[in-house]
């Protein structure tokens, strides 16, 4: 247990998180372009999307994600049937494969905040706790934008 707060606080001295790219990271585990769409007035939910980014060598499995503006976090997977877009919530947690990157984006795999207690504006921020089975509980921020925030570099790199 002793072991296990030192590892946490480990974690968190290592924590680091830039107002530009959105990147957060604990162990071996990165996390970009975390974001949530700006939330018309009244809104029921908020959208969450981020990377995660496995660099370590074995699985890790995101558990969890709570959030001081909503009581209820909740992982869900889209998929269209029948032309009829549809979301269901993962219950058994999400599995970030060694060496891969697991993205939560529109449409796709998302973080969906129920019945949030306010609707931060473009440009402010959604503190978010993701909970993995092995690296434990990280902090990252949602920074709220009209569209998904550009990668700086890792792309133009190879344009130029
Ligand atoms: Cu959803």
């Amino acid at each position: 247990m002793i072991d296990r707060f030192v590892a946490v606080l480990l974690t968190f001295s290592a924590f680091s998180l830039s107002a530009v790219t959105q990147e957060a990271r604990a162990a071996d585990l990165t996390i970009k372009r975390a974001w949530s769409r700006v939330a018309p007035l009244g809104a029921p939910v908020l959208g969450g999307y981020l990377s995660i980014k496995n660099d370590g060598g074995e699985a890790d499995r995101l558990l969890a994600v709570s959030s001081p503006i909503s009581d209820n976090v909740q992982i869900h997977s889209s998929a269209v049937k029948d032309g009829v877009a549809t979301m269901r919530q993962v219950t058994d947690g999400v599995a970030i494969p060694s060496g891969e990157t697991v993205e939560f984006e529109p449409g796709e795999l998302h973080l969906m905040l129920l019945n949030p207690k306010s609707r931060p504006g473009e440009g402010e921020k959604i503190p978010l706790t993701l909970v993995f089975e092995k690296a434990g509980p990280l902090d990252v921020e949602l920074v709220v934008a009209r569209s998904p925030p550009e990668v700086a570099n890792e792309h133009q790199d190879h344009m130029q």
